[in-house]
């Protein structure tokens, strides 16, 4: 029986080409929820992932598979159902699963032949012995998985031509926040994974360096820092000697010995997501959390950068209480923040938040000619009619952060600061010197959006 498991392109995204350089590594990231489905199938089953971020394969060149599995996020749907299509032409039954079949089961259902919504543990060796009798049906619903049944992902399936390998610790996040759909997908109760098979799973991977994919590596409650502190001694002790980057709240900051023990384990830098230089904009994402016990952002990313660790900041523009010169003032607080990188998107509603049921009833949805429009859906374009902007507007906005954030002063003043403070300068500059290179690589694509979309989005000019 033979499967291929499909992680689809989106051209927006995938402007990287491994072969041509080898910095290109660092933009691409493994599937690993298709890793996770492989580590789950039977061995009667010939299983081959195909990650299109590495390439479109040529597919009817391929031998007939007997069961196609496609995965995707919002912004690969469109391309999911190119491929859905061409294997279904070719007689093979197709099913779909992950993030935008769950949130979009109706459409995705139209095009494929079944379709599995939530997370896949629990139903996944069902479908395919279905597959196997010829009656696969069309839906399943996994829920929540037990998460001591999530397996070790298949970390041998993929080339190595990736600089980071993947792994899960936990799965859920309680905070909710408005524009994000993990509480809803993974819902809101942090599950754990046994330390054996964490430290276990680390061991498998070949890469040196690792993303931890969690949405929030230490959680929130004293519970979920105890557990971390566990995992980080066991992959100490067990010396995995990996160097890992994972996501965390700004919490992570709040305690030395936290730190000391993640610094020890071997995470070498943290994405946090800091989303807006105001409290007004933090109430209206819903993430007040950052603001407990009278945060002071400017010391805890130091704290944490005191243990060698590099700090990614992220926000978004485009809340309804931001206002011209929202771009400049985010670059200003993240700079006085003193994170070593920033990433800044646009506020995207997607499927299945909160975001997206407020701005859909205040038809506030501008590209909304689904499912083609879903490439737009990358946090990387506006796609919604902003309050206080127009569509030009906010692209400006963006335009000036990244411009005042990675200007050639403030990257030197970065770049000295880690120098002085002995902490990775070489790796703080060439994260700096990628994020603006990409700003000339963003200026063209705001370009080419406005000219496909431009008549469409005319009328955009905030609320
Ligand atoms: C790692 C990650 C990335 C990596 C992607 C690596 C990769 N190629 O997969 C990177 C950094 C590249 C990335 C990029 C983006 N991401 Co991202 N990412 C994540 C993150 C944190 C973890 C995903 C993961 O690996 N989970 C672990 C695996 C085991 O779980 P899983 O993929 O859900 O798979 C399980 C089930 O879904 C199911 N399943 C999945 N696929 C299939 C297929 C079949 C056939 C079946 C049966 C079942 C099945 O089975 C699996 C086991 O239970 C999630 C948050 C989250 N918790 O999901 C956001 C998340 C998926 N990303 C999100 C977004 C918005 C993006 C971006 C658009 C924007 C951005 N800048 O972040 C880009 C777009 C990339 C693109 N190519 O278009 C959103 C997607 C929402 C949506 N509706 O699409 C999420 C949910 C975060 C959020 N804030 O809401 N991301
Ligand atoms: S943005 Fe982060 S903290 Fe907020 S709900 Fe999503 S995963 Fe949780």
């Amino acid at each position: 029986m033979r499967l291929y498991l499909i992680n689809p392109s989106n051209p927006l995204v995938s402007i990287v080409n491994v072969k041509e350089s080898r910095w290109n590594r660092y933009r691409v990231w493994k599937p690993l929820g298709l890793m996770v489905l492989a580590g789950m199938t039977p061995p009667e089953w010939e299983v081959s992932i195909v990650d299109e971020n590495l390439g479109a394969p040529d597919y009817p060149a391929m031998p007939r598979p007997d069961l196609v599995g496609i995965t995707a996020f919002t912004s690969q749907a469109n391309r999911a159902y190119e491929v859905a299509a061409h294997f279904r032409r070719q007689g093979a039954p197709v099913v779909m699963g992950g993030i935008h079949a769950t949130m979009r089961l109706d459409e995705v259902m139209e095009r494929v032949d079944s379709v599995v919504t939530g997370e896949a543990e629990g139903v996944w060796r069902q479908v395919l012995e279905d597959a196997k009798h010829g009656s696969l049906k069309r839906r399943y619903d996994g829920g929540l998985a037990e998460i001591s049944d999530v397996p070790l992902a298949r970390h041998d399936l993929l080339p190595a031509r990736y600089a980071f390998g993947a792994i899960q610790t936990t799965r859920g996040c309680p905070l909710n926040c408005s524009f994000c759909s993990v509480t809803t997908f993974n819902g809101a109760r942090y599950r754990q994974r046994p330390i054996p098979d964490v430290v276990r799973e680390f061991q498998a991977i070949r890469e040196k360096r690792v993303l931890v994919v969690d949405d929030n590596l230490v959680g929130t409650r004293p519970e979920h820092i105890a557990r971390a502190k566990d995992l980080f001694r066991a992959m100490a002790q067990a010396n995995v000697r990996k160097e890992w980057v994972a996501q965390v709240t700004i919490n992570f900051a709040d305690d030395e010995d936290l730190l000391a023990l993640a610094a020890k384990a071997g995470c070498g830098g943290v994405f946090i997501g800091f989303e807006s230089p105001t409290p007004e904009g933090l109430a209206e994402v819903g993430k007040k959390f950052n603001l407990l016990k009278g945060r002071d952002f400017r010391a805890s990313v130091r704290r944490i950068q005191r243990h060698g660790i590099l700090v990614v900041g992220s926000f978004i523009i485009g809340l309804d209480v931001d206002e011209p010169g929202i771009g400049r003032r985010t670059a200003d607080a993240a700079s006085q923040y003193g994170v070593d990188n920033l990433n800044t998107l646009f506020l995207t509603p997607l499927p299945g938040t909160r975001l997206w049921d407020q701005m859909e009833s205040e038809n506030r949805i501008a590209l909304s000619a689904f499912p083609e429009d879903w490439r737009y859906y990358t946090l990387t374009f506006p796609v919604a009619r902003y309050k206080h902007f127009s569509l030009d507007g906010i692209i400006q906005e963006m335009i000036s952060c990244d411009g005042s954030f990675y200007s050639v002063p403030r990257i030197l003043r970065r770049v000295w600061a880690n120098l002085w403070r002995r902490r990775k300068p070489l790796i703080s500059l060439l994260g700096n010197l990628s994020y603006r290179g990409n700003i000339r690589v963003n200026c063209q694509a705001y370009t080419d959006f406005k000219r496909q979309q431009g008549n469409r989005l005319d009328g955009v000019s905030g609320v």
